[in-house]
């Protein structure tokens, strides 16, 4: 049913789970700074401090890894700690140590890493440079990524350059409800957004010139994107709003990559209709590529999805007048009453959103190799450690991803949950739990206990892969 090299993983981020944010020379980062300034946006004023403490108990999470009997681990980097000051001249070697260690274990235990160089975490060092804003960042990236690469190579052969570059540039460039918590709307996001795309190009062809040909990895980039389709699919209108819906999220990143080395010309197009709606002169808001640098067009060895949900979309009903990138995109995605919500309002849970976007993905973008890097199910409120619906969850999303495969011919090559542990949800702290392990946050030891869906998810991974080791 699945393919022998069919990865089965689980997904988490630096941030989020390591804890240790001042210890053995970790320089700060942009979360250390939003978490700590008050006033800030972070649910209850919580922090990722602590967290879950990986920096520390980093063996605890290699039991958890081996529990549920996954072939693949996807983390992350924390840039900080590697280089504090986010540039080679200084690198932290109690750092280089501990992902010399987490990278060595899990090659020990027969589990393949994945891994990315950056989930939202800028050193502070550059951001007080000027962060993803400033043109400079594509080449300190770069350089960041090569130290990457020259450092674990050897062993890591499934690369992301960045994760979910929207929301970095979106809810931490717009909203401002991330870190760095700017909040300049119809502006800041397509910089940002355009800075992180020349970063990812340069370290992507970095790789290809100097790595690929002695270390054999397959470098991407993650996307997230709701599935979209129109509210009253025999409406225009509606029909274009997806379009709309699609290019903004999607498309932003996707159609560099893989379509035409530029945006989505829908996205363009709609941004330079509101400019001259709102009398704005001074040139596009969406910058161009130059032809000097080196090009965005197949700058990915396989596509990195992150699916969390769907939506219906119709035209937008915001804010006329105003500047911002929900009145360019002027398409409003609305939950379809059948659908559960879990936990956080965000997110409908429609499992067969995923295999829709999937074919999308597959007509669009020219067939190409697919991981899901991210998927999960949340819990909010009292914990509870017997999660059927999740299970439930479970058991239709890897249906889905089984039909994709079978009937619709996607080349699925793996498939990551979020998130192996709970853990410090951003802005939303330790009120949403994402983990097939629960973590108890009360206690110094961090006790992570599995789940019921833990147990599901294993059960799950061991059945199909016997099932292919049978086919051999
Ligand atoms: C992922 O993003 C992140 O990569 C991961 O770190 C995170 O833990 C995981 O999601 C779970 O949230 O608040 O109404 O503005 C998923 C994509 C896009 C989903 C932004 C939430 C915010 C909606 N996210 N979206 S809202």
């Amino acid at each position: 049913m699945f393919p022998t090299n069919f990865a089965w993983g689980a997904a988490t981020s630096a941030y989020q789970i390591e804890g240790g944010w001042n210890v053995d020379d970790k320089g700060p980062s942009i979360w250390d700074t939003f978490c700590h300034e008050g006033g800030r946006l972070v649910f209850e004023g919580q922090s990722g401090d602590v967290t879950c403490n990986s920096y520390e108990l980093w063996e605890e999470d290699l039991r958890c890894i081996r529990q549920l009997g996954l072939t693949h681990y996807r983390l992350s980097l924390s840039w900080s700690r590697l280089l504090p000051e986010g540039i080679t001249r200084h690198v932290n070697q109690k750092g280089l140590r501990y992902y010399n260690k987490v990278i060595n274990d899990l090659v020990a235990s027969d589990v393949l890493p994945m891994v990315t160089l950056y989930h939202f975490d800028l050193p502070q060092a550059l951001q007080d440079q000027g962060g993803w804003k400033s043109p400079e960042i594509a080449a300190i990236f770069d350089s960041y990524a090569r130290f990457c690469f020259e450092s674990f190579g050897d062993r890591v052969k499934l690369w992301i350059t960045l994760n979910e570059p929207y929301v970095c540039a979106k809810l931490g460039h717009e909203d401002g409800i991330f870190a760095p918590g700017v909040k300049e709307p119809g502006m800041a996001a397509y910089l940002v957004g355009h800075n992180m795309l020349r970063g990812h190009a340069r370290a992507w062809h970095s790789y290809n010139v100097l790595y690929r040909a002695k270390q054999g990895g397959s470098v991407s980039l993650a996307i997230n994107s709701d599935w979209a389709e129109p509210l009253d699919p025999a409406s225009p209108d509606d029909t274009a709003a997806t379009e709309r819906y699609l290019a903004f999220t999607l498309g932003w990143f996707a159609w560099p990559l893989f379509v035409t080395g530029d945006y989505p010309e829908v996205m363009r197009s709609s941004i330079e209709v509101r400019s001259k709606e709102l009398g704005y002169q001074e040139g596009s808001r969406l910058p161009r590529f130059s032809k000097d640098e080196p090009s965005l067009l197949g700058t990915a060895d396989f596509f990195a999805l992150n699916y969390y949900t769907s939506r219906r979309v119709k035209p937008g009903e915001c804010c006329p007048g105003v500047l911002g990138l929900k009145s360019d995109q002027d398409a409003e995605g609305v939950v379809d009453p059948s659908w559960p919500v879990c936990g956080v309002s965000w997110l409908a849970v429609v499992p067969d959103g995923l295999r829709k976007l999937l074919k999308y993905i597959k007509d669009t973008f020219n067939n190409p190799a697919v991981y899901i890097t991210e998927n999960g199910f949340s819990q909010v409120g009292p914990v509870d450690m017997e999660d059927v619906q999740r299970c439930g969850f479970y058991h239709d999303i890897i249906q889905e991803i089984a039909r994709a495969l079978r009937e619709d011919g996607v080349d699925v090559r793996g498939y990551f949950a979020w998130s192996l542990l709970d853990n410090f949800e951003w802005a939303d702290g330790f009120s949403v739990r994402f983990g097939l392990f629960h973590v108890d946050f009360s206690r110094p030891e961090r006790p992570r206990t599995a789940y019921r869906s833990g147990r599901e998810y294993a059960g799950i991974i061991s059945k199909y892969r016997s099932q292919t080791m049978v086919n051999i």
